[in-house]
């Protein structure tokens, strides 16, 4: 991993961007924060454990329909492929996947952290020899351009986005983000993308409100958060966690509400907030079956399959640009 040739933008320390969007975000009628933030260590720490919940169906739903249906996706990503998965983290979900396919010719991986990349780059390399790794470090939501592996000039590149994380987008973030993904793909290659369906709201009301309060901790980190990195003074005990299902935004929104009127000061800057008013963390958009195929022809894909599971509560697509 050569990070000084990372085809990346010039990233602002992150402690000025983030104090810059706290502060742009808090300074809305409607307060609210970029739910990126949400995973610094402890944020990341928490929601590795989210994952692991009863209550939270998305990834083990995720990881059950891949396990029954590897087969099937390798056969659409044909032979000789080059596997670019944004926002990679531990590239755990992608090795079953590399693992059976056809000979693939590279591994893409792309993340903001490269002690991550540089873990996960090993173990794939030991998992898998002889399979060339290019990791990138960068935010893939405005790299200019993806790195290539010697060699793999026209072959196919197939990206690879599962967990859901294209809920966290909105409707026309998530719209500029396949755009993007499309742009950055020729005719034939492919996007194997994983989605959240929308459901009852009881079932998906439980996943982000979840028993163990795990979720509730997750959110509030923020705030602990901006305490540690940005000399501000939250009192955590002041805010609880909320997340609820808007059916018409088929989205579920998760806030932290001020339970009584009070100010806090952020790096000298004072914010007032009024009792009950929120502060919105995160949206986790849920779509149908017919909605994303939609949404993945608009952006200049065509859905050529989809695996879901017995519940219809997750799914997995395959398109090609
Ligand atoms: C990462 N992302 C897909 C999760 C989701 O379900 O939207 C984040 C999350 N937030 C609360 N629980 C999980």
């Amino acid at each position: 991993m050569n990070m000084a040739a990372s085809p990346m933008r010039a990233a602002p320390p992150i402690d000025e961007a983030f104090y810059s969007d706290v502060l742009q975000g808090l300074h809305r009628e409607q307060k609210s924060l970029p739910c990126k933030y949400l995973y610094d260590e402890t944020g990341s720490r928490l929601f590795e454990r989210i994952c692991e919940l009863g209550d939270y169906y998305v990834t083990r739903t995720e990881a059950a329909i891949f396990e029954q249906h590897l087969p099937e996706m390798a056969h659409c990503i044909g032979p000789r492929a080059v596997i670019v998965e944004p926002g990679a983290g531990n590239c755990e979900k992608v090795r079953p996947l590399l693992e059976s396919l056809e000979n693939p010719a590279a591994y893409i991986p792309i993340d903001i952290s490269p002690e991550i990349l540089l873990a996960a780059r090993a173990d794939i390399e030991h998992r898998l020899p002889g399979l060339p790794v290019e990791a990138a470090v960068g935010d893939f939501t405005c790299m200019e351009a993806w790195p290539t592996a010697d060699g793999t000039a026209g072959l196919r590149q197939v990206i690879f986005f599962p967990g859901s994380t294209i809920g966290n987008f909105d409707p026309q973030q998530a719209r500029a983000l396949l755009a993007h993904f499309r742009s950055r793909l020729k005719r034939g290659d492919g996007l194997l993308i994983g989605t959240d369906l929308v459901k009852d709201s009881v079932v998906l009301e439980r996943a982000y409100h979840d028993s163990a309060h795990v979720t509730a901790d997750f959110n509030k980190n923020l705030l602990a958060r901006i305490n540690r990195e940005l000399d501000a003074d939250f009192d955590l005990s002041l805010f609880a966690h909320r997340s609820f299902y808007h059916p018409l935004r088929q989205r579920v929104e998760m806030h932290l509400v001020s339970l009584k009127s009070h100010c806090v000061s952020i790096g000298g800057e004072r914010i007032a907030f009024r009792e009950g008013e929120t502060i919105h963390t995160e949206n986790s958009h849920k779509y149908s079956l017919a909605g994303f195929a939609e949404l993945l022809r608009d952006t200049g894909f065509s859905p050529l399959a989809h695996w879901s599971d017995a519940k219809q509560h997750y799914a997995v697509h395959y398109a090609q640009a």
